[in-house]
């Protein structure tokens, strides 16, 4: 009796296991897959990665200092695109032909007298500067006050460079009172060939400062600009006035402010501004030129 109630449980043992393992094959078939794909999960490692490329593409083809070049220009061509110019010349990453450094320069003796002395100073004018100023347009002329404004650029390297000389020449010179000083740039200036700037007729440009030093010449504009921005970079306080006498042509020179000295003057934002004519030499301190002493209106210009 004992072994016929072992065989029966040995078969309902083995029934139910066969029944399961029916049931199990059943089932797989049902879910229609053999083995449940592999799904990778993206780690936050990746993630980050995946994010710092992605940010790196898209700053290469950023233009922080507004020059013109991406990122990734300015890397290839060793520039930096944190300054519009890295070479710290007055001319635009994007524009200037040697933007890191000066390469070759045109060599240029400024001689003149003042004060019974000859002075002497070479032009600091690199290639870069002198070719960005030939290729760039130049405003023309409005006949409003204001065209005059851009043309001021007081900050290129060879304004700059030629006003520490001058200024090195004054402190030579510790004698000098504050007339002399203002007269040894205009004087300077003033020696430079008379040269209209012609363009079909019509005077309808001005040359930037750079420009008139390169060339040595200019017209009243032209000279006026250049002084005026030598004058300005060396802190004398500086304007630009434009003459007209009806029915005539206007003229340009430069007023600059003093104390109690005989000439002609006008009074802006409470400042007494004397003339100093930039054209020919032997012009004093507040002399106006002949020809404009009569019926004269003047506009003082701030820069
Ligand atoms: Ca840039
Ligand atoms: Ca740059
Ligand atoms: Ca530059």
């Amino acid at each position: 009796m004992k072994g016929f109630l072992r065989s029966v449980l040995i078969m309902i043992v083995l029934a139910a296991a066969i029944v399961g393992g029916f049931y199990a094959y059943l089932q797989q078939i049902g879910s229609g897959n053999d083995d449940p794909p592999m799904v990778h999960e993206t780690t936050l490692d990746e993630k980050n990665k995946i994010e710092e490329a992605r940010e790196k593409a898209l700053a290469l083809q950023s233009d922080t200092d507004g020059d013109g070049l991406t990122l990734a220009e300015e890397q290839r061509l060793g520039t930096s695109d944190e300054t519009a110019d890295s070479d710290n010349d007055g001319v635009p990453d994007n524009e200037d032909i040697v933007p890191l450094g000066v390469g070759e320069k045109i060599s240029k003796m400024l001689n003149w007298e003042h004060k019974g002395k000859q002075h002497s100073v070479e032009a600091y004018l690199p290639i870069d500067v002198s070719n960005y100023y030939e290729k760039k347009t130049r405003p023309q002329h409005t006949f409003d006050s204001q065209h005059y404004l851009p043309f001021i650029h007081a900050e290129d390297i060879g304004i700059v460079r030629l006003a520490a000389e001058l200024k090195a020449i004054i402190e030579a010179n510790g004698s000098w009172d504050y007339y002399d000083e203002v007269m040894l740039v205009v004087t300077m200036v003033q020696q430079m060939q008379y040269a209209k700037s012609v363009i079909a007729g019509f005077d309808l440009t001005t040359k930037y400062p750079m420009q008139t030093l390169v060339t040595g010449r200019g017209d009243c504009e032209d000279t006026s600009v250049l002084a005026a921005a030598l004058l300005k970079k060396m802190e004398y306080d500086v304007k630009l006035v434009q003459l007209e006498v009806e029915g005539k042509k206007s003229h340009l020179g430069i007023g600059v402010w003093a104390n109690g000295v005989k000439g002609t003057s006008w009074n802006k934002g409470g400042r007494t501004f004397y003339y100093v004519e930039t054209t020919t030499p032997g012009h004093k301190f507040g002399e106006l030129p002949i020809e404009w002493k009569e019926g004269t209106s003047a506009v003082l210009i701030d820069i």
